[in-house]
């Protein structure tokens, strides 16, 4: 041992004999207690923003009226909702839902005329089909959020305060809905929609590249698609075998 070494007599010697051991124990305490670096919140940032969109659609399946959360796979996981309802319907009652509000003295339960205040005939085919779902207690749960009232309308009578709701698709316009005893009137006399943003279309039943009548024995739900303009090309509607069709993205086969 040289003359001038310390003696390493106890603990407190031997730490005083080690600077190297000392300094990386307290360097790996400073690891242990260090804060996330950036890169680190980048992860868990981009983790978040991965995921998000499938937590929107665990937590709200069948989206809503807000135009922010519109997309062709919502209004087709809507279709499909109201397209289960309505065949509920048809079930018990034998007939599809009117899509007519007269049509309410002829047609399924508490049968008595819907009449409309102010009086007007906008939305007619998709306030009949509330309106005939709602009665029969066949509103599918999500129904609440995808409502609008875009005509600004309510039930005259003995519920005055009833709001008269159109389903809508995840843009804010009315669905579009004909029973199919009523194409041929509607190719006639086209009915009023009011979109979002309160311009007056008239909706026609679909036809197919041969002009026949889609969906000839049953009924027709069609959204207008993101330009609130009924029968163009983006419009997205259901079709026989219970597929959705139409919309930019809904040709790649997105079903919804
Ligand atoms: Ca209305
Ligand atoms: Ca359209």
């Amino acid at each position: 041992m040289p003359a001038n070494a310390p003696a390493a007599s106890g603990p407190g010697d031997v730490v005083a004999a080690s600077p190297v051991r000392v300094r990386r124990a307290v360097g790996s305490r400073a690891r242990r207690s260090r804060p996330w670096t950036w890169w680190t919140w980048c992860l868990v940032v981009g983790a978040f923003v991965a995921a998000f969109p499938l937590l929107m659609i665990l937590f709200f399946p069948g989206g809503s009226c807000d135009p922010a959360h519109a997309s062709e796979p919502n209004v087709g996981a809507r279709l499909r909702q109201l397209a289960r309802a309505i065949d509920a319907w048809e079930t018990r009652f034998g007939a599809y839902p009117p899509s007519r509000l007269a049509a309410g003295a002829a047609e399924g339960p508490e049968a008595t005329p819907f009449r409309v205040q102010p009086p007007n005939s906008n939305n007619e085919g998709i306030e009949a089909l509330y309106l005939a779902l709602d009665r029969a207690d066949l509103l599918p749960p999500e129904a609440e959020f995808c409502t609008t009232n875009t005509d600004a309308d309510a039930l005259a009578g003995p519920e005055p305060s009833q709001s008269l709701l159109e389903f809508c698709d995840p843009w804010g316009h009315p669905l579009v809905y004909f029973v199919a005893a009523d194409y041929a009137d509607a190719l006639r006399d086209p009915p009023t929609y009011v979109t979002e943003v309160g311009e007056a279309v008239l909706a026609l039943p679909r036809l197919d590249p041969t002009r026949a009548v889609r969906r000839p024995r049953s009924y027709q739900l069609f959204s207008m698609g993101i330009d609130g303009q009924p029968n163009t090309d983006d419009d997205v509607s259901l079709e026989d075998d219970g597929s959705v069709s139409g919309g930019p993205s809904m040709r790649g086969g997105c079903g919804g």
